[in-house]
């Protein structure tokens, strides 16, 4: 059952010769899409993944590199069945070279943060794919111009780290699938696998260690010369890394870019590095801090080929996070951003959660140009609908145009993938759109507040938990008490607003001006504390609880109502029915644990339990 957006493209022919290049591809899905519509195609490599596209009269013409013919031909049938018209001349350019997707499957076919089934690669310690459906998800991947799948944890678990050893081939002969669509396959490798190897160091500036790594790549791209790269994850939450060694993170770095070079192989590498063994009860040490510090000093010490992978946020993907400063502040250091598609803190897929509109406003801060990639973590699996709820299909779908363009409209986007995805007519087809546009701040108003993060249950992250992580070591603290909640991260505080450039200094400096939605990741204030509009800060965090859960229930009531096909409409009900109940618990955990903390009551008198 094919009910995404690829659902009114015409089918391929069941095999493909095995050289088919995307070109080749490009020419058979117009002449699929389009009979006896008139083209002239002329493939001009050096355009790449660009496209220029003109109309006269019946004829398209179209000019493209080798993988530009493909999206171009994409861009065609993506505009033909959504009823959006493309200008009579365009010319396309992906603003990001690389456009990732990287999943966080293990082979034992689980999928950490995984909300739609299992593995769609890997089961019981092996490769276990579905040919036919690999080649639809490289098809739904380069629909929307994605090119690069990482397919494997950056947490590397046995027997992961045999993907660039033994268990090259079957893995080079999952790239042959994914190689007509255009889409690189990357890998996550471990630092330490020298170790695994006999070798008894993974000390970057050890020659042995150097070797290990040029050897191993030899090998790899032996097989698989098209590799895009390896991913790390370094001396983050256990992994291992170069500080074992007393080495800097640049010289773990260029150790393994320095291997892959000969390739034309990127080395990302993660900035996700924190202390996760933080003492509670020591106010010095702010977890948002960490990456900067580690980062910054390095700056400008990376090899070319290494890019450094940092989330949109200095946390970890909360609904409302200010944006990393370390993305505004390496200058002379190649940069992806990270997003991630699975809703690990922003429903589970339970939850109807699109996130463009968040995407925008990082967009707003973060100039486009600042980075050379941009990847996103999967929120596919093994389930019929690859996604787990159906409309979470959007997420991925405008992670794919956004990676084109990061200037995209969320309402547009949206609505063109309503359309390609529903028979909706055009009233049904906007209330859909208007709930995917509403979605992120009905959640974020039923969840943890005003920007404070961490309130769910530990270790699940779904649901309330308000105290579950803070007497953890974690370094996710909301330090609420009977007079004040949220941490002080001003100058005067743990100095973590000094890290931004001067203009973000100033808009979050001072708790009367700073936005409302990040007035507690800045602050600490006192519940009696003025919101601009009047309110307490107490009550406004009772307003937002109660609203929020009561948008939830409406959301869900409209969602019910739309004429949504089945199965589609069963497992969305069905969804719907379990948001409207997480909201009400969050609701009601959320305001009991501020209302029995400050003993002030609701100005309305609504129900909050002693
Ligand atoms: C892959 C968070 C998640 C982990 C994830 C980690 C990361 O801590 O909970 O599951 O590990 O981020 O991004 O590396």
């Amino acid at each position: 059952m094919n009910l995404n957006w690829l659902r009114h493209f015409p089918d391929l022919p069941a095999t493909l010769p095995p050289e088919t290049r995307p070109s080749d591809l490009a020419r058979l899905e117009l002449s699929l899409a389009f009979p006896g519509r008139d083209f002239s195609i002329t493939l001009s490599p050096s355009l790449g993944d660009s496209f220029i596209l003109d109309t006269i009269g019946a004829t398209t013409i179209l000019t493209g590199g080798e993988t530009g013919l493909l999206y171009g031909a994409y861009a065609l049938i993506r505009s033909h069945l959504s009823g959006s018209p493309l200008p009579a001349h365009l010319e396309s350019a992906p603003q990001y070279p690389l456009r990732v997707i990287n999943c966080w499957d293990n082979m034992d076919g689980s999928v950490e943060r995984g909300y739609a089934g299992r593995s769609l690669f890997f089961e019981g310690g092996q490769f276990a794919y579905d040919p036919g459906r690999m080649r639809h998800l490289a098809r739904l991947m380069a629909s929307v111009g994605l090119n690069v799948l990482c397919v494997n944890n950056v947490n590397v678990h046995e027997p992961a780290q045999g993907l660039v050893a033994e268990l090259l081939p079957e893995l080079s002969a999952l790239a042959d699938l994914f190689r007509p669509f255009g889409v690189r396959l990357m890998v996550s490798v471990d630092f330490s696998m020298p170790l695994r190897d006999g070798l008894d160091t993974a000390d970057p500036l050890s020659e042995a260690v150097q070797a290990w790594w040029q050897r191993t790549c030899a090998r790899v791209y032996a097989e698989i010369p098209d590799l895009a790269g390896f991913l790390v994850k370094a001396d983050s939450e256990g992994r291992p890394g170069p500080f074992a060694y007393g080495r800097s993170h640049a010289d773990g770095a260029n150790l393994l870019a320095r291997a892959l070079k000969p390739y034309d192989g990127a080395l990302i590498w993660r900035c996700f590095v924190y202390n996760c063994r933080q003492d509670w009860r020591d106010p010095s040490t702010d977890r948002p801090k960490a990456a900067y510090e580690t980062y910054q000093p390095l700056d400008g010490a990376f090899d070319d080929n290494v890019i450094l992978q940092v989330k949109n946020g200095p946390y970890d993907f909360q609904v409302r996070e200010p944006l990393s400063p370390l993305l505004l502040s390496l200058r002379h250091t190649h940069l992806a951003l990270e997003l991630q598609l699975a809703q690990e803190y922003t429903g589970q897929q339970i939850d109807l959660y699109a996130m463009a509109p968040m995407w925008r406003e990082i967009f707003q801060d973060l100039p486009a140009d600042r980075l050379q990639a941009i990847a996103a973590v999967s929120n596919l699996g093994r389930d019929e609908n690859y996604f787990g709820h159906p409309l979470a299909a959007v997420n991925l779908y405008a992670f794919g145009l956004l990676a084109w363009s990061p200037r995209i409209d969320p309402a547009e986007v949206f609505d063109n993938w309503a359309c390609l995805t529903y028979d909706f007519s055009a009233a049904d087809r906007r209330t859909l759109v208007q709930l995917l546009l509403c979605s992120r701040s009905v959640y974020e108003k039923y969840t943890a507040p005003l920007g404070l993060c961490w309130m769910v249950n530990p270790g699940l992250h779904y649901g309330p938990n308000p105290s579950g992580y803070e007497y953890d070591l974690w370094g996710t603290y909301h330090r609420a008490n009977r007079d004040a909640v949220g941490i002080d991260r001003t100058a005067e505080g743990t100095g973590y607003l000094l890290q931004y450039p001067a203009e973000l200094q100033a808009r979050y400096a001072d708790p009367d001006t700073c936005p409302d939605t990040l007035k507690l990741f800045f602050h600490r204030l006192p519940y009696d504390y003025r919101m601009p509009d009047g309110r307490t800060l107490i009550q406004r965090i009772y307003d937002d609880h109660f609203a929020g859960a009561e948008e939830a229930a409406a959301m869900a009531t409209v969602l019910k109502a739309l004429p949504f096909p089945e199965p589609d409409a069963a497992v969305i009900a069905d969804r719907a029915g379990r948001q409207v109940q997480n909201a009400e618990n969050w609701r009601d955990v959320i305001n009991t644990f501020f209302h029995r903390l400050s003993g002030i009551p609701d100005a309305q008198g609504r129900r909050i339990y002693d």
